[in-house]
């Protein structure tokens, strides 16, 4: 489901909030999103949703020539109008609740719905402040200046099974996860690396990618640029 672009050595998800887009600005976001270069639309949001879920998850889909794919921050945000769904552990934390019992809450609605379940393993990495993924999983981030305790996390999701390793500095993250971070990372593991949080310039996503990131995830940046072009010029940066 995720896929880079042929030719491309990565790939250009967008993060998209059900609570920071309205109804009717999602066409229009939509098309700009995926005619710029992006491959993947990830959707959710690390705090509980106060908007319709469903109906704007409905009306991406409706628009989406690319995959939208759940990026549920708890198994109340999982909805059947998506293609497929981030099963996300928590492994930087230890708390059960995002270890296993999300999991068991949305595993039968995930089975009935049908959706492509991309098993993930999520590892939250200090990025300066208490982020809302920190405040809401009531869990530490791993710290940024212990490179090998990072592997061994993301080599443990690994060898647990998971097919896809998630480094995430938190949105809005000030400082983002760093490229000696994402080489380690990706000298050790085989599956693809997607990395997030506080991503904020196509050049930064360049340094990133050239470190081994497979897909690089934007959220914020483009909420808040006045550039209409910037979803481009970060899929140019990464090819
Ligand atoms: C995805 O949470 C991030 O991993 C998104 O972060 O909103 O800071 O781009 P930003």
């Amino acid at each position: 489901m995720l896929n880079k672009k042929e030719g491309n050595r990565s790939g250009l998800i967008v993060l998209i909030d059900p609570d920071k887009i309205k109804v009717e600005d999602v066409i229009s976001k939509v098309n700009i999103y995926q005619e710029q270069g992006a491959i993947a639309f990830f959707y959710g949001s690390s705090q509980p949703v106060k908007n319709d879920i469903h109906a704007i998850a409905k009306e991406i889909r409706a628009c989406a020539k690319i995959p939208l794919i759940l990026f549920p921050g708890s198994s109340e945000q999982v909805t059947p109008y998506a293609d497929g769904i981030l099963f996300i552990t928590l492994i930087s934390g230890r708390n059960p609740d995002y270890l296993i019992e999300h999991h068991v809450k949305a595993a039968p609605f995930v089975k009935k719905m049908g959706l492509k379940v991309l098993p993930t393993a999520y590892l939250l990495i200090e990025c300066g402040y208490r982020t809302s993924v920190e405040r809401v999983s009531k869990t530490q981030p791993l710290p940024s200046s212990n490179i090998p305790n990072i592997v061994a996390h993301a080599l443990a999701g690994e060898m647990i099974g998971m097919r896809y390793v998630y480094l995430e500095a938190g949105s809005g993250a000030k400082n983002p996860v760093s490229p000696e971070i994402i080489k380690a990372v990706k000298a050790e593991i085989s599956v693809p690396l997607i990395v997030g949080g506080g991503i904020r310039t196509p050049e930064y996503a360049k340094t990133l990618v050239e470190a081994g990131a497979d897909f690089i995830v934007v959220g914020n940046v483009l909420e808040k640029s006045d550039d209409k072009e910037i979803v481009r010029k970060f899929a140019e940066a990464m090819k």
